[in-house]
């Protein structure tokens, strides 16, 4: 069998001192980070969405199969039509799927079935994961940990959005079959996840939730 191309790997190590520096920096920069749940409506031009959008596709995945496909959503009449179908979804769960449990692990975030963000923000970015590929003799070839890669990618973009001082909201309705139907994608992708984004509505409110401290979620051995 053939070896597989491989190339030196530009690495640079850093000073501990700056190591330091750059990680307490970018500490703080994601420590700022909140969840959105109200958008301004004001525009955010393409190029800035493109640029969050690479950040997101240079995410590592699974054989490096990069199982995803980002519908990034602007056009009203189709954002109007996600939300439409999103709070029908939303309305079943808030008053007949979900359990009291988890209604009660969502009374703290102040969420009901009213998703104005899907209107508001200027941007509704659709994650779609590949669950296998359709290849050219129109074979399929399988893809491995598609939803961890897709995760992955996700925290790549969330990350980058708000280095870029915009702000975002991972949204899951559920189910979510609907986007592949209303954004017309191929029976191999799957809706992961939905996330607008844009600025925060001036009056803007995040809910007080404190982060748990390094002791709460490292075990060192
Ligand atoms: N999908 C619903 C409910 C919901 C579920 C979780 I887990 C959240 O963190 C937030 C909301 C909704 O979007 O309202």
């Amino acid at each position: 069998s053939m070896e597989p191309a491989m190339i030196p790997h530009e690495f640079e190590r850093l000073d501990p001192e700056v190591m330091a520096a750059r990680a307490a920096e970018l500490g703080r920069v994601m420590q700022r980070r909140r969840s959105v749940r109200s958008f301004a409506t004001d525009p955010v031009p393409r190029e800035l969405i493109e640029k969050a959008l690479l950040i997101a596709g240079s995410a590592p995945s699974g054989a490096h199969l990069q199982p995803w496909t980002w519908v990034a959503v602007s056009d009203p009449e189709l954002k109007r039509r996600i939300r439409e179908a999103a709070e029908a979804e939303e309305r079943d769960f808030y008053e007949h799927r979900a359990p009291d449990e988890w209604l009660a692990a969502l009374a703290p975030l102040g969420t009901d079935a009213v998703k104005t963000h899907l209107t508001d923000a200027p941007w509704v970015l659709v994650l779609f994961r590949h669950r296998w590929e359709v290849l050219a003799d129109g074979t399929r070839r399988k893809n491995y940990y598609s939803s961890e890669s897709c995760g992955i990618a996700v925290g790549f973009l969330l990350a980058a959005i708000h280095q870029m001082g915009l702000a975002a909201l991972t949204h899951t309705p559920s189910p979510m079959a609907f986007l592949a139907a209303i954004l017309e994608r191929p029976s191999n992708e799957q809706a992961y996840v939905v996330i607008p984004v844009g600025y925060p509505a001036r009056d803007a409110v995040v809910p007080d939730i404190q982060r748990k401290s390094l002791e709460q979620i490292v075990v060192w051995r």
